[in-house]
């Protein structure tokens, strides 16, 4: 029999059967107690169980359509209990949503330690061999639950390593720098970034006044704006990201000896991005866009891979390296001054069963520590040690969120942390103090050598109490400098066109030369480029612009990378040669590439399945495109009354508009183009492309052209193509 879950019948079904297990991608919980203890229990053990509808009660019901009245036509009795059941959990259905990166998805995965660190750090789950299940949410920071995931923003990168020592929770960004050095700001930069308080506009954007009003004054935000600003805002996916704790941390090893660090998270598949055309496409086509490749990836079997690593330095009383403030959040050290060096592998295996239950309700706290791993006094960090908690108060209603099966410890919990509202734990024992006797002095507390966790007596220098910011956070803009001079010219034009974009956005005058003026004090071609765009005078520079040596490992562009998972659109028509094209989706699945026949209407043709139609398909949803036919317009093509149809004139005679519109798009965002056959060529020309420009694949052979695209998808991009306007 089909599997009902992706055949189901045409038919209601209505002949009783338990609940479907989980889908074979999916994953949930581990099933633990409240207090982190095996229950043995099945994985599915969690979900709805019986055959039959019920109440929250387990009593059957017979009828859950129609509510008790008197009379078919006559009022509704309260005493309908299941009404009133079904109706009053439907109106508590939602919970706030995050005050910040509220727009999230989540995965499962598996933690491996290569041992490598075991130099600097005690931490189990680091050992060689180590494998901790881990459950991972990416974000966007300002939108709102609904909003679009293409937006410009930075992303959180959040994962729980549920160790057998507890949980480790490493909280980070897609960026290594923060907007603000100290936590008490965070409010701040928060109420700038969000929309307008009058009308809630524009939604999960910076491109407003109020942002730029906040990061123009506060300049100490300008390096982690030009991050914003570069491809980094706006990231090709989730897969192809990287992460950063940000902040310093402190590394204990066996012998108690430390060492500070930063951690970064680097992705196996690269890191790519999209071209700011191809983002805003996309937030209106599919604002799914990075969650849908996320879950899709994970479900053909494409698991995405992380390798964790750290950059190390001496834990000297100044906390300095290389005359960067290691405390100072607003600075990078870069990798080229102190290596990263790979300490584990992080491979996401699974999506949640449940979106509510695990994605939503997961709760991330940076003071979720292991032995090993301590912090520093980074004034940003020490608020967030404060705030995780705090929120989730609001957030997941009430002190007990820990026992939410997601947030559960796969360590035994013994704490002494008792009642609250939704307390699941049914604590035994009559003594939940110490000292106590009554419970034979039961929970024990546990030093080092019994694997407690013990802060390291880090020394507090004699000091007053100040509001201040040390002197060594004063320089606001030679990282930024540096940032932007590590780019390549098209990264650096990329900047150029953000900057102008978002600055055109604004309303006020004196927003925009103020954010002149700083970028002024970053790079005078930065500057000059963005004030011509404007329409603005370029000011002088404020302060001396430093020489800075740039740091190429900040720069996207250059690297192959494997191409798993990535997206190839194939073109075809009535037409079209469909053993060259079957042949092509065989050999492009083999390359663990995955094609997507674009066919004039749905259903089959020759044997393959139509994945989108000629309506349905545009340019984002591919990494490169092949032409297959020579696409005569489909059926429902009504070029005069539907935008989507392009410019009939640009199609040459014979093409249905939608695909030299497509095609356009395709070449202007860089995207390999191949040419299978002489009718495709013809496509190609309606829409102005040349056969012979960069990255364009003519070929007759379906496996020559899969290889050729191959080739050049692994360098994401053909950067060529692009004609760059900076040095
Ligand atoms: Fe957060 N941040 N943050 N943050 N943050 C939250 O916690 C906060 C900061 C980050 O997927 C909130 O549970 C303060 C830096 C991520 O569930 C809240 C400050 C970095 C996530 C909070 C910062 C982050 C959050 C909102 C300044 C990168 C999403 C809901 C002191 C290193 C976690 C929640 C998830 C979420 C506070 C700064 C990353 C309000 C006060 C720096 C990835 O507690």
């Amino acid at each position: 029999m089909d599997d009902p879950r992706t055949a189901p019948s045409l038919e209601e079904p209505t002949a009783p059967h338990e609940p479907f297990p989980p889908k074979p991608d999916q994953a949930a919980p581990e099933v633990v107690s409240a207090t982190g203890k095996p229950t043995g229990a099945p994985d599915t053990s969690r979900s709805q169980s019986g055959m039959f509808l019920t109440t929250a009660q387990g009593l059957r019901l017979p009828d859950t359509d129609h509510s008790l009245k008197a009379g078919e036509r006559g009022p509704t009795l309260l005493q309908d209990h299941h009404l009133r059941e079904k109706i009053t959990h439907f109106d508590h259905e939602r919970i706030p949503e995050r005050v910040v990166h509220a727009r999230g998805t989540g995965a499962h995965g598996v933690f491996q330690g290569y041992g490598s660190a075991a130099s600097v750090s005690r931490a189990g789950f680091l050992a060689e061999g180590t494998e901790t299940p881990v459950f991972v949410r990416f974000s966007t920071v300002l939108g709102s639950r609904g909003s679009a995931d293409t937006v410009r923003d930075t992303r959180g990168f959040a994962v729980k390593f549920y160790t057998d020592e507890g949980t480790f929770d490493l909280v980070g960004n897609n960026m290594p720098v923060f907007f603000i050095q100290d936590g008490i700001k965070f409010p701040d930069v928060i109420h700038a970034a969000k929309p307008h308080p009058d009308r809630e506009i524009p939604q999960a954007q910076s491109a407003h006044d109020t942002f730029w009003d906040f990061v123009s004054l506060h300049t100490e935000a300008q390096h982690h704006t030009m991050w914003n600003m570069s491809d980094r805002g706006i990231q090709a996916s989730f897969r192809t990201m990287e992460g950063f704790g940000v902040h310093t941390f402190r590394l204990v090893d066996a012998e108690g000896s430390t060492t500070l660090a930063k951690f970064h998270w680097k992705p196996r598949a690269g890191v790519h991005s999209l071209v700011w055309e191809e983002a805003q496409l996309a937030a209106g086509g599919d604002p799914d866009f990075h969650r849908r490749d996320l879950a899709d990836a994970i479900e053909a079997g494409f698991h995405p891979q992380w390798e964790l690593g750290i950059q190390t330095f001496p834990d000297t009383p100044e906390q300095m390296f290389e005359g960067i403030d290691l405390l100072d959040p607003t600075k990078l050290v870069p990798e080229e001054l102190a290596p990263v060096q790979p300490i584990g592998l992080m491979t996401l295996t699974a999506n949640p069963t449940n979106f509510f239950a695990e994605t939503e309700q997961v709760a991330f706290h940076l003071g979720h520590l292991v032995p090993g791993i301590d912090v520093t006094n980074d004034p940003l960090l020490q608020a967030r040690l404060f705030s995780y908690l705090d929120t989730q108060l609001t957030r997941l209603g009430g002190p007990n969120f820990d026992q939410i099966p997601v947030n559960r410890a796969h360590a035994p919990v013994n704490d002494m942390l008792r009642d609250g509202f939704h307390q699941h734990a049914v604590h035994s024992g009559a003594a939940p103090y110490r000292p106590n006797s009554l419970d034979g002095g039961c929970p024990f507390q546990a030093g080092a050598d019994l694997d407690g966790y013990v802060e390291v007596p880090a020394v507090v220098e004699e000091s007053q109490k100040v509001r201040a910011v040390a002197r060594s956070f004063d320089d606001h803009y030679s990282q930024t400098r540096l940032f932007f001079r590590s780019m390549t010219p098209v990264e650096k034009d990329h900047i150029i066109g953000a900057y102008t974009f978002e600055l055109s956005k604004c309303y006020e005058q004196v927003i925009r030369e103020r954010q002149l003026q700083c970028l002024a004090n970053i790079d005078t071609e930065l500057c000059e480029a963005v004030a011509r765009g404007l329409g603005m005078p370029v000011p002088a520079a404020a302060i001396p612009l430093e020489d800075v040596s740039p740091s190429p490992a900040l720069s996207q562009v250059g690297t192959p990378f494997p191409v798993d998972g990535r997206k190839l659109g194939i073109v075809v028509d009535e037409g079209s040669d469909m053993d060259s094209v079957a042949a092509m989706v065989e050999a492009a699945r083999s390359c663990n590439l995955v094609p997507f026949v674009i066919a004039p209407r749905g259903g089959t043709i020759g044997d393959l399945v139509a994945d989108r139609t000629y309506a349905t398909a545009r340019s984002f949803e591919y990494d490169a495109l092949v032409l297959a036919g020579a696409a005569p317009p489909a059926a429902d093509a009504v070029p005069s009354l539907d935008a989507r149809g392009g410019d009939p004139a640009s199609a040459g005679a014979s093409a249905d508009p939608r695909i030299p519109l497509i095609v356009g798009e395709v070449w202007r965002h860089c995207k390999v183009l191949g040419v299978l056959g002489d009718p495709a060529a013809r496509v190609l020309a309606g829409a102005g492309v040349p056969s012979d420009g960069a990255g364009v694949v003519v070929e007759q052979d379906p496996a020559e052209m899969v290889a050729s695209v191959v080739a050049l998808l692994s360098l994401h991009r053909v950067w060529d193509r692009f004609v760059p306007q900076s040095a």
